[in-house]
């Protein structure tokens, strides 16, 4: 079956096809189609067409609503097979892949319930002639370009509001991890909405990515991805002066006071970095621990660290998969040599597994580094990988520094037992999210994304919503007679 979807048709691309690598044993999954320059201006012209002049403009809130709603439901319907596809394409845990299924359902869900529930709002003029009025309306043709460690879940934060908000889309994937986003759509494809409403474009950054964020029909970018690929977007939009939305990923701190509960905080610190093997926007990945307990923090942590069991995430044993890609492998596999080179010291990882089951993947053991420096690119860079760094600090004011050293701004946390202390440094953090005591929850009515490098705008909550919103002042005079401004 063709696996792109332009103005309500399943057709093939006119740029070939390319295979999706299953990246626990490099084993192809599948072949899917690939987007050429007409499928971009097909997709973009249908989806302005729909926008324009199509029936879906009309659409109330409560309908849009209810059509999320059953988006939700048919996401439970094909759980297990939705979950098995994001296992294989991503690598990830099938726990992860079934949790991350319930979490879309759940953004649908989320912003079915929302859709509608804020008309705007009368504004008073102190004039009795005068209704003035604050409304909310589309942006327009939405282009939603995703990342593959989520490949569902940050689609899902991006139709679920862009739908609601009553926009049309063009949705592009990860050239890496394409296959449950084509699910989605198969799912969509199934309410037979208006054509040109939903779209999708596959293939990679430079032929599909790139032409969509200069398109002069776009009217929003809603991107995920990396610090350099937001960079280009942000410039490659400029000249159309399209609305953005974008997290570019974090170098998240991990703070832990000496006075918090040791295995609890062991535990969690391990989560923090290792879940997804790292592959997390919000990742610790960088754990500042107050000196009285850092040699035997990092020990500890170094002990557990290696006993992390790794393989298919398909077998219900396994607690972390592979990475991504070869590149993906590659890339941590330098980090860790820079790290070295830096003066940072391995506590454990730093190595490929010995298993050879695992030898065809793109494995690599969770690692530990300490003596790490704000001044390492390990810790100032996001590495998207298991790879924990450990500094060390002596006072609040040097935790806090250490805590806001990168130029992210995504995602913190606080461990102490000393609630004033604990909302000082929570408050002091410039991050979008500070968890206190704490690592990794989310709920979709809270809003997420990135201060400073971390990003612009927000998704999830109310403010998700409104991303996707334009708004319009309407001013009614309601008894007009001439101004008398020129006398002649
Ligand atoms: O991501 P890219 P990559 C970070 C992470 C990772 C690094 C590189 O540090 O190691 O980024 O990963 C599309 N115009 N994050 O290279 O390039 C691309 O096809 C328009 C953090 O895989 O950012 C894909 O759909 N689109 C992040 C999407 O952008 C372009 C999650 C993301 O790819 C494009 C993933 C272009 N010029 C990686 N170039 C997070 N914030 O969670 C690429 N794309």
């Amino acid at each position: 079956m063709p696996s792109l979807y332009i103005d309500g048709s399943w057709t093939a691309g006119s740029a070939g096809c390319a295979p999706v690598i299953n990246p626990f044993d490099a084993s192809v999954v599948q072949e899917v189609d690939q987007a050429g320059p007409d499928d971009v201006d097909r997709a973009v012209a249908a989806a302005r067409a729909a926008f324009d002049s199509g029936p879906w403009r009309a659409t109330s809130a409560a309908e849009r609503g209810a059509i999320l709603r059953r988006i939700a439901e048919l996401l439970m319907r094909d759980k297990e097979e939705i979950a098995h596809t994001e296992t294989l394409d991503t690598g990830k845990t099938l726990v992860e892949s079934r949790i991350d299924v319930d979490d879309v359902a759940n953004a649908f869900r989320y912003y079915a319930d929302l859709a509608g529930k804020d008309a705007g709002r009368l504004v008073d003029t102190g004039q009795a002639n005068v209704v003035s009025k604050v409304v909310h309306e589309p942006v327009g043709v939405c282009v939603l370009i995703t990342p593959w460690n989520y490949p569902l879940l940050q689609l899902s934060w991006k139709v679920a509001p862009a739908l609601a908000a009553g926009n049309t889309i063009v949705i592009k994937p990860s050239e890496v991890t394409p296959l449950t986003t084509i699910k989605l759509v198969e799912l969509m494809a199934e309410l037979e909405l208006p054509p040109g409403v939903v779209n999708l474009l596959l293939g990679d950054g430079r032929s599909v990515g790139a032409p969509l964020t200069e398109h002069p029909d776009v009217d929003m970018v809603s991107f995920t991805g990396g610090l350099n690929t937001g960079r280009s977007i942000i410039r490659a939009s400029a000249e159309t002066v399209k609305k953005l939305a974008v997290e570019l990923g974090g170098k998240n701190a991990n703070i832990v006071f000496a006075d918090t509960d040791f295995d609890t905080v062991v535990d969690y610190a391990l989560l923090a970095v290792f879940l997804h093997a790292g592959q997390v926007c919000s990742a610790g990945a960088r754990l500042i621990v107050e000196d009285p307990l850092h040699d035997r923090l990092v020990e500890e942590i170094g002990r557990r660290a290696e006993l992390i069991r790794l393989g298919n995430g398909l077998d219900p044993g396994t607690e972390s998969g592979p990475l991504v890609s070869e590149a993906q492998l590659a890339k941590i596999e330098d980090f860790v040599k820079s790290a070295l080179d830096e003066g940072a010291r391995l506590v454990a990882g730093g190595r490929r597994p010995e298993e050879p089951e695992l030898q065809n993947g793109y494995f690599y053991r969770p690692t530990v580094l300490a003596d790490c420096r704000t001044d390492m690119r390990v810790v100032r860079e996001e590495t998207f990988g298991p790879i924990l760094t450990v500094e060390r600090f002596r006072t609040e004011e040097e935790a806090l520094a250490l805590g806001n050293g990168t130029e992210y701004g995504l995602a913190g946390a606080v461990w102490t037992n000393d609630i004033g202390r604990a909302h000082r440094v929570a408050n002091g953090l410039r991050h979008g999210t500070v968890w206190i005591n704490d690592f990794h929850p989310y709920v979709p009515g809270a809003e997420w994304g990135g201060m400073k490098r971390s990003g612009n705008g927000r998704e999830l909550g109310p403010t998700g919503l409104a991303e996707y919103q334009e708004l319009k002042h309407i001013w009614q005079n309601t008894a007009p007679e001439p101004s008398g401004w020129f006398k002649g």
